[in-house]
């Protein structure tokens, strides 16, 4: 088993060298785990200390997907786990390698559910790269199903040749497209299958950049929009009235600095995440059934279940906003 340290796994999700909302979580989880086999010895408080320290680091290194510090947040709960920090180390441990273990069995289970939506001859369009909206098409196009993808290109990180090489790999064929292109070929497609980075109380999905245009001209063109999302990536704080974070990115992404230093008039924006209301969104596949997305509150609720005494912690380890 390869050790994640956390300063290489933050650096790794900084860069986007581990991206998308699941695998950024698991990454978290499995780095906290590492550091906690790592802290030889500790006592009680110096072991909460450096956890707390570690997590941090880590909840801070991209502010959008949800899944990261509900991902901590898990592990961490570990910390209440017995006497002493022998204790609470195997809790840190245990707790990571059982979230690690059920967002795996949380990806099976959406294809499982996610490929029942899919029928046979569709054709589906997906924005980005997200691991559990592709496994609901393989899943869909193993049982049998003649599917075709529309994959658009994600300017600026180009995330849709992840997308198509996974989509290659597995037979299914597909059409790659360039984002401004969606609306000219939304009367070719079925469904729209994206994955999230988180789902509010109120039903919006914050997902890659542009997934709201391509909701949008799904809606207009009455094509069904599906998100497959599992359920940490529900977002517990906006209950409390908190806003998700809206990414915004280097400009060079989107600019060479040397043409952006030729004009000096121009300031070039580069928010990697937008915003699709509830009322363009058909149905959430999540791992414990498909909801519509006005039932958000539940999930939360049932599934993620926490108080509000655990929103403050959570606040703190996200850089201390206090009430
Ligand atoms: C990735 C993205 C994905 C979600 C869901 O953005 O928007 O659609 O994270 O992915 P980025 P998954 O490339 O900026 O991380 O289903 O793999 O969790």
């Amino acid at each position: 088993m390869k050790l994640m340290f956390v300063p290489e796994t933050a650096e790794k999700i900084k860069s986007m060298e581990i991206r998308g909302a699941g695998r950024i979580a698991r990454a978290a989880a499995a780095a906290l785990r590492d550091h906690a086999l790592a802290q030889k010895a500790p006592d009680n408080a110096a072991f909460r200390q450096e956890m707390e320290r570690a997590a941090a680091e880590l909840v801070a290194t991209r502010p959008t997907a949800v899944s990261l510090p509900n991902a901590v947040h898990f592990v961490m709960a570990g910390l209440g786990a017995g006497e002493t920090a022998e204790e609470a180390q195997a809790a840190v441990v245990r707790r990571a390698e059982e979230f690690i273990r059920s967002s795996q069995h949380a990806v099976e289970k959406i294809a499982e559910f996610g490929a029942r939506h899919i029928r046979d001859g569709d054709v589906i369009l997906t924005h980005c790269n997200s691991e559990v909206a592709l496994a609901c098409m393989i899943e869909a196009f193993r049982s049998g199903k003649e599917i075709e993808v529309f994959a658009t290109e994600v300017r600026p990180r180009n995330q849709g040749l992840i997308t198509i090489r996974t989509l290659d790999e597995a037979g299914i064929k597909t059409n790659y497209i360039v984002d401004s292109a969606v609306r000219s070929f939304i009367h070719d497609v079925d469904l729209v299958l994206v994955g999230a980075d988180a789902v509010t109380v109120n039903g919006a999905v914050v997902n890659k950049i542009g997934t709201s245009q391509v909701a949008h001209t799904a809606a207009e063109a009455r094509v069904n929009v599906i998100v497959a999302a599992e359920t940490y990536k529900f977002a517990p704080r906006t209950v409390v009235g908190e806003l998700i974070q809206i990414e915004e990115r280097p400009p060079g992404e989107v600019l060479p600095p040397e043409i952006a230093g030729t004009l000096p008039h121009v300031r070039v924006r580069n928010p990697a995440f937008d915003v699709t209301p509830a009322e363009y969104i058909d149905l959430i596949v999540t791992e414990q059934g498909a909801i519509p997305p006005q039932m958000a509150y539940v999930i939360i609720r049932e599934y993620l279940g926490w108080e509000i005494g655990e929103f403050r912690k959570a606040f703190d380890l996200n850089g201390g906003h206090e009430d």
